[in-house]
């Protein structure tokens, strides 16, 4: 009876978000041996949250400072954290930083930087057309088509090899039309774990210009693909080098272990200082209505390693033993599955790059591994290495086997 009363009767209760419902579904299960490989969040060899060392550092000195303030920061942000991203991502001795080119605003993660990208390209650009990946992150054609963009995809990935479909890449940005806008992973691409190398990226970039296309880089995994942070930029910064514009979203939540904290930066590289501050007026007034100004507590964090060069350097230590475990965790599952001869070929779990491996399951063995092993990850066969340890592995291999066996 009270039911029918409320004017929310009618609603009808939504599916969970097929990645962080995997945690709600995780949460609710009794077993002890249950593993949650479904969202990518870094994991140690005991299994627990990792908060960086330099981190707990760079806080202990906020907290100590008696002179910071809970003032609101600008529309924009950060200013310090803000020049230091674009250098992150840039490098240092970036042209268009130099020459004042770059824009970049404080946002909330990777995906509120995602959204601020979109609704200004929805507001201010002429093309409304934005290619994504097939496959790519589930948030991306939610994101894109809330901002006001239509979104269409372009071939990516190979199921038959497991890898790149390169062909498929150049002959689907080929027939966009001119302009367009393409949403390029600038590494570790998610879910397939699979990155052009860096010859095919400059036959993309060599297309996309001839084209005009826009690139829209999602950089959400800097530093965790190969453990270095300029290597995991390339992609990006050959888009920049060649003088023309682009699109960058970056993300903290992976590499500086702030996922909570929602830290990250846009950054629309642009041909003159003049457009670049004119971009930035207008990003203020996307930003202004949806959330005011971003939150202070985790910028201050970033930006106080960055501009540190010891602290950065001890980022870098701590980035690089993260990319590691993971890596090795692939080596141990490969393993693991090479000694049970598991039917099929596992070379893709050590060849592919980033958080995720994209084992090739499907959803009847993703849900039969769930039931039988309480293990829990994404219905498109998607593993979170980093969820991964040595003492864990064993399990996931045998239930790996175990639905591939039973299920074929
Ligand atoms: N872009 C890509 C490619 C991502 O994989 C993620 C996060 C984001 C952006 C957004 O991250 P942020 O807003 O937290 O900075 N993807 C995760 C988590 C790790 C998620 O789905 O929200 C994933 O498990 O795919």
């Amino acid at each position: 009876m009270a039911n029918l009363d409320s004017v929310f009767a009618n609603i009808v209760r939504a599916p969970e978000d097929p990645i962080l419902g995997v945690t709600v579904a995780y949460n609710k299960d009794p077993s002890p041996n249950k593993l949650n490989l479904g969202v990518g969040a870094y994991r140690t060899e005991e299994g627990k949250p990792l908060v960086l060392n330099v981190v707990r550092r760079a806080e202990q000195m906020l907290v100590n400072d008696k002179s910071r303030v809970k003032e609101y920061l600008p529309i924009v942000g950060l200013a310090d954290f803000n020049k230091l991203s674009a250098k992150l991502i840039f490098g240092a001795d970036s042209p268009a930083i130099q020459e004042n080119r770059v824009t970049t605003v404080q946002c909330l993660s990777g995906t509120g930087s995602l959204r601020v990208g979109a609704e200004f390209l929805a507001r201010h650009y002429h093309e409304h057309t934005i290619y994504i990946p097939l496959p790519t992150w589930g948030n991306h054609p939610k994101v894109f088509t809330l901002a006001g963009l239509s979104v269409k995809t372009y071939r990516y990935y190979n199921p038959a090899t497991r890898g790149l479909d390169f062909e498929g890449v150049l002959d689907d940005l080929n027939a966009a039309p001119s302009g367009a806008i393409v949403l390029l992973h600038a590494c570790a691409h998610n879910p397939t774990g699979v990155d052009p190398t860096l010859e095919q990226w400059e036959q993309i970039r060599q297309l996309m210009r001839s084209k005009g296309l826009l690139p829209f880089f999602d950089s959400a995994y800097q530093g965790f693909a190969s453990g270095s942070l300029d290597a995991d930029a390339q992609s990006v910064r050959i888009f920049v080098a060649d003088g023309g514009e682009c699109v960058v979203a970056q993300s903290y939540a992976k590499n500086m272990g702030l996922y909570g904290e929602r830290v990250g930066a846009l950054s629309i590289v642009c041909r003159s200082a003049d457009v670049a501050s004119r971009v930035e007026s207008q990003l203020k007034l996307v930003i202004r209505p949806m959330y005011s100004n971003p939150p202070i507590h985790g910028a201050s964090i970033v930006a106080t390693i960055l501009k540190d060069s010891n602290m950065s350097h001890e980022w870098t230590v701590e980035l690089k033993a993260m990319a590691d475990r993971i890596i090795s965790m692939r080596q141990q599952l490969f393993d693991a599955l090479q000694a049970k001869d598991t039917p099929g070929d596992w070379s893709h779990i050590v060849k592919q790059i980033g958080m995720f491996t994209f084992t090739g399951l499907n959803a009847e063995q993703v849900a039969f591994m769930t039931r039988e092993y309480h293990i829990y990850m994404t219905s498109d066969g998607r593993i979170s290495m980093a969820g991964l340890s040595s003492g864990t592995v064993p399990h996931l291999a045998d239930a790996i086997h175990a639905a591939v066996t039973t299920l074929g």
